[in-house]
């Protein structure tokens, strides 16, 4: 199937302090040529543009979410209850070095999911990666970026440790 030309992503994070880990996970989409819609929206600041944003998701056949939050980071989980969409969560390295966003992201009571990366900017990184991974099964076109990246990723692992 060809890639679309519509937003296949929805990256959003509950700051714009979050932003500077979420570039990360935007460059990887980018570098990939997926289109995708950055925004700021946070589940305690902001509920009524998250559900906007989630309806808006929905009709614009959006495919993933990708949710960055750091500190009590019920951003994922709250996407997540609200959409079928499959939500991945980035926890924000915060003043607890981020172990307060990775439980917070990671331990979702059973029944709604929430497919939680790593903490900062491997996490953000690795977001968009899974989310091209998920994509490349209906998407010819990504899956073989995505085969060529791994290649090149593999070559640049040195042999030896010194
Ligand atoms: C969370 O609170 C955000 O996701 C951010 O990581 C954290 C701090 O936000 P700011 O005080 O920097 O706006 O909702």
């Amino acid at each position: 199937m060809k890639a679309k030309s519509h937003s296949l992503v929805g990256v959003i994070m509950g700051s714009r302090s979050d932003w500077k880990t979420m570039v990360h996970c935007s460059d990887t989409l980018k570098k990939f040529a997926i289109k995708h819609e950055v925004k700021v929206i946070s589940a305690h600041r902001t509920p009524a543009r998250l559900h906007k944003f989630l309806n808006y998701a929905k009709k614009n056949k959006t495919e993933i979410i990708i949710a960055g939050a750091g500190g009590a980071a019920h951003l994922a989980g709250v996407a997540a209850s609200l959409t079928t969409l499959p939500v991945l969560g980035v926890p924000i390295e915060s003043k607890l070095k981020g172990l307060d966003s990775l439980l917070s992201t990671v331990q979702m009571p059973s029944g709604i999911p929430v497919g939680t990366l790593a903490i900062g900017k491997a996490g953000a990184t690795n977001a968009a990666l899974l989310a091209i991974s998920i994509l490349s099964v209906r998407y010819s076109k990504i899956q073989n970026k995505l085969k060529a990246y791994r290649n090149k990723f593999e070559k640049k692992v040195p042999k030896k440790p010194f």
